[in-house]
């Protein structure tokens, strides 16, 4: 067997003015709790240095990219790098990257137990829209504030096994675990901010919940891989972000979840042996695939 303990940190809202040091102090609490449960592994949700921004219209660089990060590691996060190497732990951080030629990410990335970055990955799925929309009670602008993720989804050697990522709307999407599944994948981590309300559609904001779980159990079965999702959850901006953080082990079963929406860390040995009982069976992709009938997939 070769387990991994994970610890998924959820964490409860991030307000407006809260300053990047206290997002940080508190994921240094998460890193600590995590490490007393002996965890190898800590994943943070989406974006989570900052509050959503993406729910507010804004137009001028100036008021975007105040929410941006300009170099990774920076003088705000340090502290969390410095923690993190001397609890010999490591982490998945999302976060707003601003590339040195003014381009804009929804990133993540994979830090090792050496504080050293393994991976990182730029968010491909972004949903909501481009203008302002303001028959929304709230808006959803990714589409304004970042542009397409241009690194694939990218899958590592790390802690001991294949470690991909992606981000948030990316898990609704099956290719997103197929292609990750294809490289050979054995677990997936993942941060969101999913609000409870949905505007164009307001009837399914009860199933929000059960989509979440579902999209995230389909993945990790279909693929035969753990799936690790860590929420920023809670009242956030008077915008109720949707709890759901869990460790899901490769037969789609939850294995570990928080119970609330505020900051929260569960952990759970996950062996990435276990994959072998799906990939050697009934997701066996050579013996039982059949690409040549799934060209459509891939066409524009
Ligand atoms: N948030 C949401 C998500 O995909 C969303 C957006 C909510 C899309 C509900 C569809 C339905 O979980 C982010 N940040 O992608």
């Amino acid at each position: 067997s070769r387990i991994v303990n994970v610890a998924a940190a959820q964490m409860g809202p991030i307000a407006l003015d809260e300053p990047r040091s206290s997002a940080v102090s508190r994921m240094m609490a998460l890193l600590r709790e995590a490490k007393d449960e002996h965890a190898d592994l800590v994943v943070f949700p989406e974006l989570a240095l900052t509050t959503f921004f993406p729910r507010w219209y804004m137009v001028t660089d100036a008021e975007i990219e105040r929410f941006f990060e300009r170099g990774m590691p920076n003088p705000d996060v340090q502290p969390l790098f410095d923690l993190a190497r001397e609890l010999s732990i490591g982490f998945n951080l999302g976060y707003a990257e601003l590339t040195p030629d003014g381009q804009r990410f929804n990133t993540a990335i994979l830090v090792d137990k050496a504080g050293q970055i393994v991976g990182k990955y730029r968010k491909v799925h972004l949903p909501g829209h481009f203008d302002n929309e303001p028959w929304r009670p709230f808006q959803h602008l990714e589409k304004r504030y970042f542009e397409t993720g241009n690194l694939g989804f990218p899958v590592v050697e790390a802690f001991g096994g294949k470690v991909g990522m992606c981000i948030c709307n990316d898990r609704r999407w099956p290719e997103t675990y197929r292609v990750m599944g294809l490289k050979g994948a054995e677990m997936i981590v993942l941060g969101y901010n999913t609000p409870l309300h949905y505007p164009p559609a307001p009837e399914h904001d009860y199933l929000q919940d059960f989509h979440n779980r579902l999209v995230m159990q389909a993945g990790a079965y279909q693929n035969g891989t753990w799936v690790v999702g860590v929420a920023k959850a809670g009242r956030e901006e008077g915008c109720d972000l949707i709890g759901g953080t869990c460790i899901i082990a490769p037969t789609g079963e939850v294995v570990a979840e928080c119970a609330g929406l505020e900051d929260e860390v569960v952990v759970a040995p996950c062996d990435l042996d276990r994959c072998q009982e799906i990939r050697s069976n009934v997701f066996n992709f050579a013996l039982h695939r059949e690409p040549e009938n799934y060209q459509l997939i891939t066409a524009t």
